[in-house]
């Protein structure tokens, strides 16, 4: 089955990028799973270009920390595959304004920050291309991506009527638990790395005692039960959703076994530690090597490009442009 899903290097992988996607990633690599640094969609946001090249590696660096094999799937770079922005061409010309402007995502940063970027508005057709250039069958997301999905299985249904039958309609991937892990301090917005929260987001290079200094800090309530209640007791239900999307267990389960918020804070740093430790020391040793790291992405650009050519080549045909292979 064709999996594909992508991740900005916008900042230090959280738990919620780990809990969300990352971890289902690992789970599913194979022969035929592509996972993509979208680092076009990161120039939405406002990053000094030595930043983002830093943080490009970074990226790279922690997936295949976290379990990624390249000798597996197939790990790349989005920027170094110029289809993606040609198909984005192609897509804009089909989805309309109207659809653009309901994105909640776009909403929702618009409204943080005026004189937005015109690609914050409208990046999620650079995903629908990302998406279908590969005939993608499975996207392993957060419930946050949602929205986009849809927007992507529209395009493309929109795209198949009027030019023939052209992309392969892909379909959501969302974990059992950890799909939508919330700020720490902040448990009714979703932990972010573009958004600053020192103390709301553990990330999966924190040292352990950060870990533990921030999940003995996060908000909870005076009720004093645990137990989950997303409306009345997002605190505390947050930090279930983070021990279960660890120890795959379900939030209500792992409910049942506490009854002081300080015995739940306490086991679950020691399980964040413990899954995060090995994943941050990984990391320190292939950071230490920016060569190899090249050469993986030199490599799998190569695979995905391959892919891409075909896909987008058939797409350009169908629309009534001179394509190789008419
Ligand atoms: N809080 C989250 N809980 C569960 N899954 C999440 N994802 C992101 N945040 C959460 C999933 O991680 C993958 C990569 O998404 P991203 O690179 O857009 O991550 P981000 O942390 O959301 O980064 P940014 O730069 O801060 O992006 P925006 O500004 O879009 O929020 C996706 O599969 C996502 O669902």
């Amino acid at each position: 089955m064709r999996i594909l899903s992508g991740i900005q290097p916008s900042g230090v992988m959280h738990v919620g990028n780990y809990l969300g996607a990352v971890k289902q990633w690992v789970t599913h690599q194979s022969a035929d799973s592509l996972y993509c640094i979208v680092d076009l969609h990161a120039l939405t946001l406002e990053l000094d270009p030595s930043v983002l090249r830093e943080q490009t590696i970074d990226t790279l660096a922690t997936l295949v920390a976290a379990g990624l094999d390249p000798d597996v799937c197939t790990l790349f770079l989005q920027s170094r595959i110029a289809f993606h922005a040609q198909l984005n061409w192609l897509l804009e010309c089909v989805a309309t304004f109207g659809e653009l402007s309901r994105m909640t995502q776009f909403k929702e940063k618009a409204e943080r920050k005026g004189g937005y970027r015109v690609g914050l508005f409208t990046y999620p057709v650079l995903m629908a291309a990302d998406i279908l250039l590969y005939d993608t069958e499975r996207v392993p997301v957060g419930d946050d991506q949602l929205q986009h999905l849809e927007l992507t299985r529209e395009i493309a249904e929109r795209f198949n009527n009027r030019y023939g039958d052209t992309f392969t309609l892909p379909e959501g991937m969302l974990p059992p638990s950890g799909a939508r892990v919330m700020d720490l301090q902040e448990p009714t917005h979703k932990m972010s790395k573009s958004v600053a929260s020192p103390l709301g987001q553990i990330t999966l290079l924190d040292d352990p005692r950060d870990i533990e200094r921030k999940i003995s800090r996060a908000v909870t309530d005076t009720d004093g039960e645990v137990r989950v209640d997303w409306e009345n007791k997002p605190g505390v239900s947050n930090l279930l959703e983070i021990y279960a999307g660890f120890s795959d267990e379900s939030p209500h389960d792992v409910a049942r076994r506490y009854e002081r918020y300080g015995e739940l804070k306490h086991d679950l740093a020691e399980l964040v530690i413990s899954s995060l430790s090995p994943i941050a020391q990984r990391y320190r040793e292939l950071r230490a090597d920016p060569g190899a790291l090249q050469s993986v992405l030199d490599a799998g650009s190569l695979k995905a490009t391959h892919v891409a050519a075909t896909t987008y080549q058939r797409a350009a045909r169908a629309m009534g442009l001179y394509a190789p292979g008419a």
